[in-house]
């Protein structure tokens, strides 16, 4: 297990979790983070939430380009995987890592505020996995990502998957430095969630309407969510599955095979 340091930017939140034992706490301050929340404070302290704000993006985009790099380099495709919680990002990967085949190896970097659960998952199947324990922090930054990768036994991956915060909102804010930005929505979320969460969605390459399984269960309209999805996110391609039954998985491993260059 490894802890990160302070960056001068009251950054400091991201534990890396590297062996699966408990977790620690430590009090770091969190002067960070929650973009769309600083309002409110009035005259200097405003103009000055919004300059550190602003060296933080900076800062996120930089690092981003050098991960970016660095999955180039080293001929890997990254995913970040972006959904609300419980959407089934974790159960995706899962499944996924079963059904990959042999040239096609994959690592797992998870975010979650708490717990380990999900490496714990991930890891019962064989793949190398890292999970980056964030406190306050709503989601993942490059920061988090690059020394999770440092963690990540990597050698004859082809994939990495970033499983990033449940949450909608602001994951989408920063850039990992991925290959492609891959958004779950649940047919039991609710049609209209695409409309009143667009962060995620405007962002997305691919979305993936999940847990299909379950559509009849809960009078799912499937016309009214793709025509949100499509209305939010006219750029992303969009696949329905459901892990539970199988159904949309071929197409789910095709796109994933596209996305990797033959070698
Ligand atoms: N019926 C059904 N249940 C599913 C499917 N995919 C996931 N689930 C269930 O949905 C619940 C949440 O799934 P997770 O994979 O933990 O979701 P997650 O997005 O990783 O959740 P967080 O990491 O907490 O944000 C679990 O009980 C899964 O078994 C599916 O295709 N069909
Ligand atoms: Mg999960």
């Amino acid at each position: 297990m490894q802890e990160r340091g302070g960056n001068g930017y009251g950054l400091a939140h991201g534990h890396v979790h590297v062996d699966g034992h408990g977790h620690h706490h430590h009090h770091h301050d969190h002067a960070h983070d929650h973009g769309h929340s600083h309002h409110g404070h009035g005259g200097n302290g405003a103009t000055r939430t919004v300059e550190v704000l602003q060296s933080l993006m900076d800062k996120n985009d930089r690092l981003a380009e050098r991960n970016r790099g660095f999955f180039l380099g080293r001929g890997l495709i990254a995913l970040n995987l972006m959904s609300s919680p419980g959407a089934g990002k974790t159960t995706l990967v899962e499944k996924t890592l079963e059904a990959l085949p042999e040239d096609l190896r994959a690592a797992v970097l998870i975010g979650d505020l708490e717990t380990d659960n999900d490496a714990q998952r991930v890891r019962a199947k064989g793949a190398p996995v890292v999970q980056l324990v964030t406190g306050t922090a709503c989601h993942l930054d490059a920061e988090m990502v690059a020394n999770g990768l440092d963690a990540l036994e990597l050698d004859g991956c082809r994939l990495v998957f970033l499983e990033n915060v449940g949450n909608l909102v602001c994951p989408a804010s920063y850039d990992l430095g991925e290959t492609a930005r891959v958004v779950l929505f649940s047919v039991t979320e609710g049609e209209d969630k695409p409309l009143k969460y667009p962060p995620a969605f405007k962002s997305a390459d691919l979305v993936l309407l999940t847990k299909t399984d379950l559509a009849e269960a809960v009078e799912f309209d499937r016309e009214a969510a793709l025509r949100n999805i499509r209305e939010v996110a006219p750029q992303a391609r969009i696949l329905e599955l459901s892990a539970r039954s199988g159904e949309g998985w071929d197409d789910w491993l095709e796109a994933l095979r596209g996305y990797v260059p033959a070698r």
